[in-house]
């Protein structure tokens, strides 16, 4: 039977603590919209996009009181009245991704751009998130989990996973091909090492701070190191690490303007630049003359729709890529965004909910 309440954690405003509640109303099944369904979570991971929402450091509103979270699995326990074309049933296991929503119909729906969709709903941002014990999320969206993933070890590839394979796929790269991580050790960074390596056959370079990311992304697969920190030139170390030329791809997952600097600098020509960290407010300043001269591409890439989640959960489940994680409790959750925000996770963390 599903409970009236719950535990759940809630962003009131940036500058108050994150509330802890104990008694947070459930949706009831016979309160589900069509198309909407509640998941019983099992687990969520903690992603650097849900401490932009709890700081409010973006120029996209979100609601408020929010409960974030957006790589949350659990299990299908109620599906609206009157749903119709229904992929999912009750006992599923689903995942719920950022794009909670989107209307499948415009333009960029019908594109797969979906997560562009004017009316998408965000997934603990425009719409409650994970960080609950029963979430509502929509039956078009969820995400099937492969059966030989445990929830623990595949929550994090409903974003970061999701959204560096997308990026990897669309970055014009081929096998033997170098590509650079600036912001290798953290939750993004590392699935990236791994899908770079296992998935399209790329030579890594990552670049983040601190031995224990150092050791992270060497084990992970990554042929060579950059500390940001210690570098006294980094266009030059970039450049002897890839052979001379500069690499042929850029994945920036930093959550720092800093680390978009001087990208077009080391990228060998016809390289692309993929933007994926999302500082708040920086811009990214390039040489316009050189990005012509040396036919760079500058290319957003944002999460990823139905099938890009579906294809990278598909390749995890295939045993090579990990995601490295410390499994904690829900009332973790603000020392977590205080670790996040010191630099200190390496890999991810997620938050066990039952
Ligand atoms: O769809 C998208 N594009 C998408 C999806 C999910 C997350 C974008 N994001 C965004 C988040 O909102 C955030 O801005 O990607 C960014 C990174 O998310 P994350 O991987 O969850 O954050 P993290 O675990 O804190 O890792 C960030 C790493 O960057 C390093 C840090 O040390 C950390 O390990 N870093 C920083 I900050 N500055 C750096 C620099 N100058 C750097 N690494 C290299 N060079
Ligand atoms: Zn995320």
């Amino acid at each position: 039977s599903i409970p009236k309440t719950q535990k759940a954690a809630l962003v009131v405003s940036s500058d108050s603590p994150i509330l802890f509640k104990n008694d947070h109303p459930v949706k009831q099944p016979e309160e589900l919209a069509p198309g909407e369904c509640l998941v019983k979570m099992h687990c969520t991971g903690v992603c650097h996009t849900d401490l932009h929402a709890r700081l409010g450091d973006w120029p996209l509103p979100h609601k408020l009181p929010l409960v974030g979270g957006h790589e949350g699995v659990g299990e299908v326990v109620a599906i609206g009245a009157n749903t119709i074309d229904c992929p999912v049933k009750i006992g599923d296991r689903v995942g719920v991704k950022w794009l909670a929503d989107s209307c499948l119909q415009c333009e960029q729906c019908r594109k797969g751009l979906e997560q562009c969709c004017a009316k998408a709903k965000l997934s603990g941002y425009t719409v409650d998130g994970t960080f609950s014990q029963y979430v509502v999320s929509y039956v078009a969206h969820v995400t099937p989990i492969p059966e030989n993933l445990d929830s623990q070890e595949a929550a994090s590839f409903l974003c970061a996973g999701v959204t560096v394979y997308r990026a990897l796929k669309y970055s014009q790269t081929k096998p033997g091909d170098w590509v650079v991580l600036p912001g290798a050790g953290g939750g993004l960074g590392h699935l990236a090492i791994q899908y770079a390596v296992h998935a399209f056959g790329l030579r890594v370079v990552a670049i983040d701070t601190g031995a224990e990311k150092k050791e992270l992304c060497l084990s992970l697969g990554a042929e060579k190191w950059i500390d940001f920190r210690e570098t006294k030139d980094l266009v030059k170390d970039i450049k002897n690490a890839t052979g001379g030329e500069g690499p042929h791809a850029a994945l920036v997952s930093a959550a720092s303007g800093t680390a978009y600097e001087q990208a077009v600098d080391y990228l060998r020509p016809g390289g692309s630049l993929l933007a994926v960290g999302l500082p708040g407010q920086a811009q990214i300043s390039a040489s316009v003359f050189w990005t012509v001269v040396k036919s760079i591409n500058i290319i957003g890439s944002y999460v990823g729709n139905r099938q890009d989640a579906h294809e990278a959960l598909n390749i995890a489940s295939m045993g090579k890529i990990h995601c490295h994680y410390v499994s904690k409790p829900l009332s973790a959750l603000s020392e977590v965004y205080e670790g996040m925000q010191q630099g200190t996770v390496a890999g991810r963390v997620v938050l066990k909910m039952d």
